[in-house]
């Protein structure tokens, strides 16, 4: 309740309005679906013979995504015969996704360009990414495969809130004990998440990148901050690997901190940073205003799905990064518009644990407009 109370404040401050407003040319391009064939519901009838493009959801307008036409998904990939598909949504901190149960098959049941469509919060079931539970690549390492989209259909390599969600996902599906822990493959290597007897998640997010050709960024190196211009103002960065890249901010270069994280104007400097030359496989970027020693506020711009409640990897990075500066000690509250994170950047092994929450919101059937 304290989350959801959180993201209707934040979202009443404005956080970021953009993200549920839909260009007027989307909805002029939408047509009725009129093959006799067709047997998809009125929404992907509406999608798929959508001719070229729509705006996306992210208001700096900069993202469009490209909407395929029935004939050519149905090219897209071996396995989208079905006509519909079973859903799941969870969020962790308002940062919410759709699940797909994919055990059965090695390939992801829905497409990209799907997935990019099935998160527009108004032509599609909305949310931040889609997440598939995939069979384990190797039994003996591993339970399961975490394969995960974005919104805008791109794949990141983890996602800190999404294997929250996942583990309590594959949870309630097999009807598992709580406290069991999950070997779960990802781009980014084995991740083990745990849920707790309180419905909480911790998770083992194994030990951040701070090798900065790795992360990948350009910036000279990781163990300290360094100059960025953006939009003709200086900001000092930290680059910081945690599977997937992110820019952690907490300053000026002129060392003035950042005071008030809600002023900044997200949509317009957070694409900027994503797609800084800096970081060339484009970025997450977090902002951070710092509380006390034990205690941050912080909103990020996500690589690939702008502005959310809500990051876990961010989160992660917004603490080793704060640690090397010196803002912040190894054990830190991350306090995002969706709610509190509680982050440990372990000395002993130097893992990073991640505490939170995954909640089951609703589950349904989509059409996949075959
Ligand atoms: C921020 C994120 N939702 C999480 O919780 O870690 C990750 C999603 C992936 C991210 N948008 C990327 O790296 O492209």
């Amino acid at each position: 309740m304290a989350a959801h109370a959180a993201a209707r404040a934040a979202s009443k401050r404005g956080w970021c309005d953009e993200r549920f407003s839909v260009a007027n040319s989307a909805r002029t391009t939408t047509r009725t679906c009129s093959s006799s064939s067709c047997s998809c519901s009125s929404l992907s009838a509406t999608l798929t013979t959508t001719k070229t493009r729509y705006r996306g959801r992210r208001g700096g307008e900069k993202i469009s995504v490209v909407v395929p036409k029935a004939s050519n998904h149905k090219k897209a990939g071996s396995n989208y015969s079905e006509t519909s598909i079973q859903f799941w949504k969870y969020q962790g901190l308002g940062n919410d996704f759709i699940l797909v149960d994919n055990r059965e098959s090695d390939a992801p049941k829905i497409s990209p360009e799907r997935a990019a469509l099935l998160c527009d919060r108004n032509f599609g079931i909305g949310a931040d990414g889609v997440i598939f539970a995939m069979p384990s690549p190797d039994p003996a390492e591993f339970d399961y495969k975490m394969t995960i989209y974005n919104s805008d259909g791109s794949e990141p390599e983890m996602c800190g809130n999404g294997i929250r969600c996942l583990a309590r996902f594959v949870a309630d599906l097999d009807k598992d004990q709580r406290g069991k822990k999950y070997n779960v493959s990802t781009l980014a290597g084995l991740i083990v998440p745990e849920v707790r007897e309180d419905g909480q998640v911790a998770v083992d997010m194994g030990t951040p990148i701070l090798n900065a050709s790795n992360v990948p960024s350009t910036l000279k190196d990781c163990e300290r901050s360094h100059e960025m211009t953006v939009d003709g103002e200086k900001w000092l960065a930290n680059a910081v690997g945690m599977g997937n890249p992110h820019c952690v901010v907490y300053k000026k270069a002129n060392g003035e901190m950042i005071s008030d994280v809600y002023g900044l104007d997200l949509p317009k400097i957070g694409p900027i940073f994503e797609k800084h030359e800096t970081f060339p496989a484009k970025t997450n970027t977090e902002f951070v205003q710092v509380v006390d020693r034990g205690r941050v506020k912080m909103r990020v711009w996500e690589r690939g799905a702008g502005c959310t409640l809500a990051c876990g990897t961010g989160a992660c990075a917004t603490v080793v990064a704060g640690v090397i500066e010196g803002h912040v000690d190894r054990k830190c509250v991350v306090e995002l518009p969706g709610g509190p994170l509680e982050i440990e950047w372990r000395e002993i092994d130097d893992k990073i644990i991640m505490t939170g929450p995954a909640e089951p919101t609703f589950e349904g059937t989509t059409a996949l407009g075959v």
